[in-house]
């Protein structure tokens, strides 16, 4: 991507060997609700900052793609109404100058083109629950299979069908590995009830994997799955009701395509009265924290 711009500050960090993580913009402008979103991008970025990390939030900003955002790009992906794009949205917003928000799957791919070898999200898109006839199988998963970045999430929602994601990232040969637990996580909840075969003990051994990978691979991702402490998870009581409550307000409204994960995602926040918010802001932190701690021992690595 030639038309790309690079903030200044990440370039030099990038240069340099210095640690950096990307940030996704969709979770900002479609994830979260006004005005809780901007707080959350700026303080996303100071968790980075704090722990001596180069934060690059991604977003396409009046046509080009941008990695790392100033003031006035976090406030055009918070405020404004600008479109979800994926990773096939880009040449189109590039061609019309447009704005958009990227996803999981875009962020990844302008990060990993950028040089930026980690990336913080909260949860990763995958497969629907009926996706056996609506073939609704996010992009973040087909993505991942060809681009070499290692994101951390908590997980995926779930609103997904977590087995079948699991077993098309096992498909696309993207490893997936539990950060301190082979407990696989559902987002909101510790633990999905599904089990992963790996754990990496710690950040230092993440970035080992990484080493390895890039002798291995064939240019796919790597996947850390990083839980809610239990004692942050949302209660599992009102998680199974509300979830079940925006499932079928999803079918009723017939609600498709990219619709539908702002969709769930805005009528579980408000059925719960924000209480899944405050766990979604709190396992977001969390992922970040843990990607700063990679980036900085594959910094170390490299060094
Ligand atoms: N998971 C979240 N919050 C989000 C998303 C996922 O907890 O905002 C967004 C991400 O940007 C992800 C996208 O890449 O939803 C997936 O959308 P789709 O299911 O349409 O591929
Ligand atoms: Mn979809």
């Amino acid at each position: 991507m030639t038309t790309l711009n690079i903030a200044p500050e990440v370039e030099l960090a990038l240069g340099e060997g210095r640690p950096v993580v990307a940030l996704e913009s969709t979770i900002i402008s479609h994830g979260l609700p006004r005005p809780r979103n901007r707080e959350a991008a700026h303080e996303f970025e100071s968790i980075l900052r704090d722990a001596g990390v180069t934060p690059a939030t991604i977003a396409v900003i009046d046509g080009i793609p941008t990695v790392g955002l100033d003031d006035a790009g976090l406030a055009i992906i918070a405020d404004h109404d600008i479109a979800k794009a994926s990773v096939r949205d880009l040449p189109i917003l590039m061609a019309k100058g447009l704005s958009g928000a990227t996803t999981v799957a875009a962020t990844a791919h302008i990060a990993a083109r950028a040089g930026i070898r980690v990336f913080a999200t909260g949860g990763l898109g995958g497969v629907h629950r009926d996706a056996s006839e609506s073939f609704d199988e996010s992009a973040d998963l087909s993505t991942l299979a060809v681009t070499n970045i290692t994101v951390v999430s908590a997980g995926v929602k779930s609103v997904l069908d977590i087995a079948a994601t699991l077993e098309r990232l096992e498909t696309l040969s993207v490893p997936v590995i539990g950060y301190g637990t082979t407990k696989f996580p559902s987002f909101w909840l510790t633990d999905s009830g599904f089990t992963l075969d790996w754990l990496a003990k710690d950040a230092d051994e993440v970035a080992r994997i990484m080493r390895a990978h890039d002798d291995t691979s064939h240019g796919q991702g790597i996947v850390i799955a990083n839980p809610i402490p239990v004692e942050k998870q949302w209660d599992p009581g009102e998680h199974d009701h509300v979830l079940a409550e925006a499932l079928l307000a999803a079918e009723r409204a017939d609600i498709r395509g990219k619709a539908v994960t702002p969709f769930l995602l805005g009528y579980i926040v408000d059925a719960s009265a924000g209480r899944s918010l405050e766990v979604n802001l709190d396992l977001a932190r969390n992922n970040i924290r843990v990607a700063g701690d990679i980036a900085t021992a594959w910094a170390r690595l490299n060094s």
